[in-house]
């Protein structure tokens, strides 16, 4: 099966309640500056050749807009729908899954578990989970259930330093992944990643989009690491998103071509 850039992503506005959004520092952030900046994702992401679907701010769930916790993309044809760790971002799904019931086939996390789908990294066929302060056991055995079924394995590791698994770790391409010092890279490597380390921590979060990666403007020495591999780069300003401890995978929710599976 081939990594390519996913065929459409799901992303979701800005509400202007994102100033009570939840974050580690208590920094104030600007919703329409955030707004503006995922306006020029998903730019990037039709320059790409994705199909963008912008789903509705809701004024009601300050987080939204990080859609990628609402669920995780198993294949083409599937989707499962989590339960976030926070109490306050649980609301924000019922809408996710509506929209991504039109397309996909949908299967809910059963029982108590919760999990975050920004604590999961695909590498091939397997889904490696964090288990960090959003994503528990009995949330990551759930999603192994699903994945099970569509030829996937989960595997989980703890996640130390970070918000989220992909807070420290993405792939960049076919079994190559940045990832910072904080990451689990012992369990990366054994699951035979190529490990780029960065120690910039906005860094470790980037987008492939097929060739093309996004890469966050606040990790100037990370966009020159990965071009001096070969990447073709592209620099986004998300610092809005940052102060709310989001990044770039975090603002969709991407589906990949029959066949293939994306980042
Ligand atoms: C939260 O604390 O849940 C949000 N402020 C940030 C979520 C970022 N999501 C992600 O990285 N997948």
């Amino acid at each position: 099966m081939d990594l390519a850039a996913p065929a459409r992503a799901f992303v979701r506005g800005v509400p202007a309640s994102y100033a009570r959004c939840l974050r580690r520092e208590p920094v104030p952030v600007d919703p329409a500056r955030a707004r503006s900046q995922v306006g020029e994702y998903a730019r990037l992401l039709r320059a790409a050749g994705v199909a963008v679907e912008e789903l509705p701010a809701d004024e009601a769930c300050p987080d939204s807009c990080f859609i990628e916790d609402t669920a995780v993309i198993l294949d083409a044809k599937t989707a499962f729908v989590t339960r976030p760790g926070a109490l306050s971002r649980r609301p924000e799904v019922a809408p996710v899954a509506l929209a991504l019931g039109r397309v996909l086939w949908l299967v809910a996390l059963e029982g108590e578990g919760t999990l975050d789908g920004g604590d999961v990294l695909r590498l091939g066929d397997t889904l490696l989970v964090g288990l960090s302060e959003r994503t528990d056991e009995a949330g990551a055995a759930a999603l192994g259930g699903a994945a099970r079924r569509v030829g996937l394995e989960v595997v989980t590791v703890p996640v130390g330093e970070g918000l989220h698994l992909k807070s420290v770790v993405t792939l960049v391409a076919p079994g190559c992944v940045v990832a910072h010092e904080s990451a689990p890279l012992d369990a990366l490597r054994r699951l035979g990643a190529r490990v780029i380390e960065v120690d910039e921590p906005a860094g470790a979060n980037v987008l492939a989009l097929g060739r093309v990666v996004l890469v966050s403007t606040a990790a100037p020495g990370t966009r020159a690491r990965l071009e001096r591999e070969g990447v073709e780069v592209r620099a986004i300003d998300v610092t809005e998103l940052h102060k709310g401890d989001g990044a770039l995978t975090c603002l969709s929710l991407r589906v990949p071509a029959p066949g293939c599976w994306c980042a």
